[in-house]
């Protein structure tokens, strides 16, 4: 419960990262959803993804909407900015602090009701902008806040709880993230720990819209048989394309792999991602050819996870804008009110 504190003693042989931070320092208040939710294995992954980059807390801004989903950045990073916003309304507001303070680095947290039903427009244009964050859907394929009814990503012909059947088509965030423009596009699941931690390492290194699809199982209301978004149906169908190690600090390769194995890419601060090949022809750097595999193994039932498509020297939205560096609230008056002669030079421009 939120008002049982969590003890602030470390124990004294917890490791530290490069800031002397323990994983303890990443944490946020005890989690009040339900025992054995995915969410809170997504909030572990985020703990861990910051404490190993070595992230100092301050310089994270967490902004989430309303569902579980939404109300789990309590739950990691107590020592961040944090903003919980409107139902579906969290993209327009991120993109806000984004312009306005480009130095921090943003952390997006929403769910599947939140991004794909009543934030569907804040979602598409987060990413056509190019918005520098990293996004993260926890995607149960319901709204499990309000108990459980199908969310816009339940697939058709799924089932819910009470055995009534889902006739809408499912939006696939992933293949409308490709198609948005956004630059780094990945699927992870809650339950697999391993594949989603370097995914959020590298998605808030990442420079421009990152996005993570993770499916969630919600065990009150869509875990059962008939669901697509249970952790046995993912565990069962989950065909991952690669497998990510992140380098921070442009540390070596220690990993021996066979030519061909292997595809590293730098991202623009220098992190190098390594990505083994696990299907043998898969290419992370061809969009085209990700929707046109995502769409394919879609319809054979595989819900296809990894590291899909990436352009490591994106553009975001403040370069589309030619933006200051500086956030606004270190400019001074003369650089804010710059006076009645560059006014006047702002209007005869526009004559
Ligand atoms: C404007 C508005 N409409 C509807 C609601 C009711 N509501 C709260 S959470 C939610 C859906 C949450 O689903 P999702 O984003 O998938 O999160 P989950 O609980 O499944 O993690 C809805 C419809 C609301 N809070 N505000
Ligand atoms: S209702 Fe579902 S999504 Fe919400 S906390 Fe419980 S298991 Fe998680
Ligand atoms: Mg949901």
């Amino acid at each position: 419960m939120t008002y049982i504190a969590k003890p602030v003693f470390h124990h004294p042989t917890l490791k530290e990262n490069a800031l002397g931070f323990t994983r303890r320092d990443y944490e946020g208040k005890v989690s009040t959803l339900c025992a054995g939710c995915g969410h809170d294995s997504i909030s572990a992954a985020i703990v861990q993804a910051c404490f190993e980059i070595g992230l100092e807390p301050h310089r994270l801004a967490k902004l989430s909407g309303i569902g579980c989903s939404s109300k789990t950045p309590d739950y990691f990073l107590g020592a961040s900015h944090g903003f919980n916003t409107v139902h579906g309304r969290m993209p327009s507001v991120l993109t806000g602090a984004n312009l306005a303070n480009r130095e921090l680095i943003y952390l997006g947290v929403s769910g599947d009701g939140d991004s794909a039903s009543i934030g569907l427009g804040q979602f598409a244009h987060a990413m056509r902008r190019g918005v520098n964050m990293a996004y993260i859907v926890e995607n149960n394929g319901v709204y499990g806040l309000t108990k459980g009814q199908f969310s816009a990503t339940a697939d058709r012909g799924s089932k819910s709880k009470k055995g009534v059947v889902n006739h809408d088509s499912g939006i696939d965030l992933v293949a409308m993230a490709l198609q948005l423009g956004a630059s780094f596009v990945a699927r992870s699941f809650s339950g697999d720990k391993d594949q989603l931690t370097p995914l959020i390492k590298a998605a808030l290194r990442h420079k421009g819209a990152a996005f993570i699809d993770v499916i969630s199982p919600c065990i009150a209301f869509n875990n059962h048989a008939g669901s697509t978004k249970s952790f046995d149906w993912v565990r069962e169908h989950n065909e991952a394309v690669n497998k990510l190690d992140v380098m921070v600090g442009r540390a070596p390769l220690t990993a021996q792999y066979a030519p061909g194995e292997v595809v590293t890419v730098e991202q623009h601060d220098g992190t190098v991602l390594s990505l083994r090949k696990v299907a043998a022809d898969y290419d992370p750097t061809d969009r085209t050819a990700a929707m046109a595999f995502l769409a394919e193994r879609n319809a054979m039932g595989e819900v296809v996870t990894g590291l899909l498509y990436i352009e490591p020297e994106a553009e975001d939205l403040h370069d589309n804008l030619g933006t200051v560096d500086t956030a606004l609230n270190r400019l001074s008056d003369a650089q804010l009110v710059p006076g009645s002669a560059a006014l006047a030079k702002v209007n005869a421009a526009l004559r």
